[in-house]
């Protein structure tokens, strides 16, 4: 059967100034939370930093004739803070404006739409340095730096992300520690769950006040379809908590102006004193819910589970990337769950994709056939959501290149370009990205059938 997508639909690849950048202290440039962690021995693999990445300050001229040649119509890559306002606050930086003026300016020339995200945890350690998220003040200087940012580029650039995957800062950055800026504290991840849910309110707002123009506004959440390893008491428990820890944080009090009670009873979190008078600004409306999914998550009850009484497992039947298993059937059941439990009118895929051993062969290639199939399943599960009544309005590959994959360092390979780090950051077309050059080109492709079972 032939798999085509409504007109209109978005296609587009997705970066992070952190993992691509490099140029860590040119220009003005103020030190990241990113930069402090990655510099701590011990928390990085192989001690890589973000210092060179793929060098893309300096070559982004190169990367928009990819993306060019490639046929991608978006381009996802986010603002760094700390080249804008590298105090956090105050001062803004013109050298780092400029950057991106020559990024945006580049990309609207040759044709393709810019769909920046404020925020990709690039926090200015500045601000860590003053409680980080887990300060309320926090929330507010991110809405400001985020109307400075509006002001100055939105008379270029319509859609925009506040915050990137909010989950990720508050539970592996504030409870977990294993992510920037290292805390191991469920109090410290209460209060900054709760600080990047105002922040993105406040930023919604200050977005609208600075516009030039009527935008298009999200919020990037990872979600992953939850499923409990069997029909045990214990399991049914486990699953239902891990998905409020993992989903329902996130999603109910930015879309229902609720956190799930379980929260604070069942897990232990603990959010700011009177923190119900910020539900308004919360939940003030916006355009769109960007998801990032790569996986499902399978988990069984677990006493000596940490941080909760559960723990995760490896279902057998689907094979497995470098960081998790593949799932094409967890990305649909997702959608259909979201469409059904959630008031929304638009949703963006802002990531997927997959870290797969790959590597130049003598013919110059990169032959990465796993990557293709990967993204052949998970957007035919899309499709299939789509066809369902779910109003997914575009998909982003993660990512346009190789970079820096946080505490992973370069060790994993996302791109669908492949960035030799061996030899000057030379950039090679993978297989998947001509596939995806193909896809976009035809809007869609051949599958026998869906496999994705209904929800
Ligand atoms: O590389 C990350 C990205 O920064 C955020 N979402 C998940 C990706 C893969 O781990």
């Amino acid at each position: 059967m032939e798999i085509r997508f409504p007109p209109g639909f978005l296609w587009g690849a997705a970066t992070a100034s952190y993992q691509i950048e490099g140029g860590w202290n040119e220009e003005g440039r103020s030190p990241s939370v990113w930069d402090t962690f990655s510099k701590t021995p011990g928390n990085v693999l192989h001690g890589d930093t973000g210092d060179v990445a793929a060098d893309h300050y300096h070559r982004y001229k190169e990367d928009i004739a990819l993306i060019k040649d490639l046929g991608i119509p978006a381009y996802r890559f986010s603002f760094a803070w700390p080249r804008i306002i590298p105090g956090g606050i105050g001062q803004v930086n013109p050298k780092g404006l400029a950057f991106y003026d020559r990024l945006v300016d580049g990309l609207l020339e040759a044709g393709i739409q810019p769909f920046p995200t404020l925020y990709h945890w690039d926090l200015p350690q500045v601000l860590e340095d003053a409680g980080g998220w887990t300060s309320r003040q926090t929330a507010q200087y991110f809405a400001d730096y985020a109307g400075i940012v509006v002001e100055h580029f939105s008379d270029r650039v319509t859609n925009w992300i506040t915050i990137n995957e909010p989950w990720v800062v508050s539970m592996l950055g504030y409870l977990m520690g294993v992510f920037a800026p290292g805390v191991k504290d469920l109090k410290a991840a209460s209060y900054a769950t709760h600080h990047l849910h105002l922040g993105h309110g406040l930023a919604v707002q200050a977005m609208r006040a600075a516009a030039r123009q009527p935008l298009q506004i999200g919020v990037t959440l990872n979600l992953s379809f939850v499923e409990a390893a069997s029909k045990s008491a214990d399991d049914q428990k486990a699953a239902y908590l891990h998905d409020i820890f993992q989903n329902r944080l996130f999603l109910d009090p930015l879309l229902k102006g609720t956190y799930p009670q379980e929260a604070e009873k069942d897990l232990g979190f603990t959010f700011p004193a009177g923190y119900e008078k910020d539900i308004p600004m919360i939940t003030t409306p916006t355009d769109f819910l960007g998801i990032n999914n790569y996986s499902r998550n399978v988990v069984k009850y677990d006493a000596s589970g940490w941080p909760f009484h559960y723990s995760h497992t490896n279902p057998t039947g689907n094979s497995y990337s470098e960081m998790w298993e593949m799932a094409p059937q967890g990305l649909y059941d997702l959608l259909i769950r979201l469409k059904r439990d959630y008031p929304l009118n638009a949703i963006y895929i802002t990531e997927n994709g997959t870290a797969v051993p790959d590597g130049v062969d003598a013919d110059n290639r990169v032959r990465d056939s796993r990557r293709i199939q990967y993204l052949q399943d998970y957007i035919a599960a899309m499709h299939q959501a789509i066809q369902n009544g779910v109003p997914v309005k575009g998909y982003f590959v993660w990512s346009l290149m190789d970079n820096f994959e946080w505490n992973l360092g370069y060790s994993r390979r996302f791109g669908i370009v492949y960035i030799d780090y061996e030899n000057d950051l030379k950039r090679i077309i993978k297989d998947s990205a001509r596939w995806f050059s193909q896809t976009i080109k035809e809007n869609g492709f051949k599958i026998k059938s869906y496999y994705a079972e209904p929800f």
